[in-house]
């Protein structure tokens, strides 16, 4: 890929023309620039809805905020914490301009108080029905115990109001090769059942950076890019 890329050095901007060819599994440099933009608690705090974003969602504690750092490369863009409910607002993390990466509060953790359960239920429900510039929701299952109630819950749903789904079965580094095959096979055909497109669930590990360029060529995708 040759073509004009911006610079930043010494604070300056700069526009440089590399002629050069990317190899095909060079990561795209938006993903490394990422950076943070803004945290909402209710739908009146989201920044405009413009532009395109890839909302990353599911049960607390499974490694979205570990997936966005991981695609990135940038490991303090979202907290994580071995605490379930690390993420307790909208986050939303600015790539290029109108282009963002979110990482949702998680669902389905006992210990949140049930009033704010039931806040992020109703705002998480808006933002995924209503919200125009989101291209598509990566719903991430923990590889070790997939498909909780909460997360066919989310494949119906989101199938029922055609938002394109990806799903990331992560922390697959904690399963042997053909526990990580299964999972997938189940996920796969669970996904189908849901009326999602097929090939959308790929084995992911933030840890052991697995998965990463499958995740990101879908974002790509999604992004138009
Ligand atoms: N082994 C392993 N651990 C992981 C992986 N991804 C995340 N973790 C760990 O899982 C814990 C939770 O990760 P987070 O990224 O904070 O999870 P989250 O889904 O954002 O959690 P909430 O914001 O609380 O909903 C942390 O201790 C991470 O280090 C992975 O791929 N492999
Ligand atoms: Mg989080």
């Amino acid at each position: 890929m040759a073509g004009w890329f911006f610079g930043v050095l010494k604070n300056c901007v700069y526009l440089r023309y590399t002629a050069f060819s990317l190899p095909s599994h060079a990561v795209n440099p938006v993903y490394r620039r990422a950076c943070f933009l803004t945290g909402s608690h209710q739908i009146a705090q989201l920044p405009p809805d413009e532009g395109a974003e890839v909302a990353f969602a599911g049960r607390s504690n499974v490694g979205k905020s570990s997936a966005i750092n991981a695609i990135t490369e940038i490991g303090s863009l979202a907290r994580t914490s071995r605490t379930p409910g690390r993420t307790q607002q909208i986050n939303f993390f600015s790539l290029v301009d109108g282009y963002r990466l979110v990482d949702l509060p998680g669902y389905g953790y006992a210990k949140v108080p049930p009033s704010l359960q039931r806040h992020w239920q109703v705002v998480l429900d808006r933002y995924i029905r209503e919200r125009r510039s989101l291209r598509g929701v990566v719903v991430v299952m923990d590889a070790r115990h997939p498909l909780k109630d909460l997360d066919n819950t989310m494949l119906t749903w989101c199938a029922a109001i055609a938002r394109p789904v990806h799903v990331l079965l992560t922390k697959a580094d904690k399963l042997s090769r053909t526990e990580s095959l299964q999972a997938l096979r189940l996920v796969e055909t669970a996904f189908a059942q849901h009326g999602q497109e097929q090939g959308m669930v790929q084995l992911f590990s933030a840890t052991h950076a697995q998965g990463l360029e499958e995740a990101r060529i879908r974002l790509d995708r999604w992004f138009g890019w």
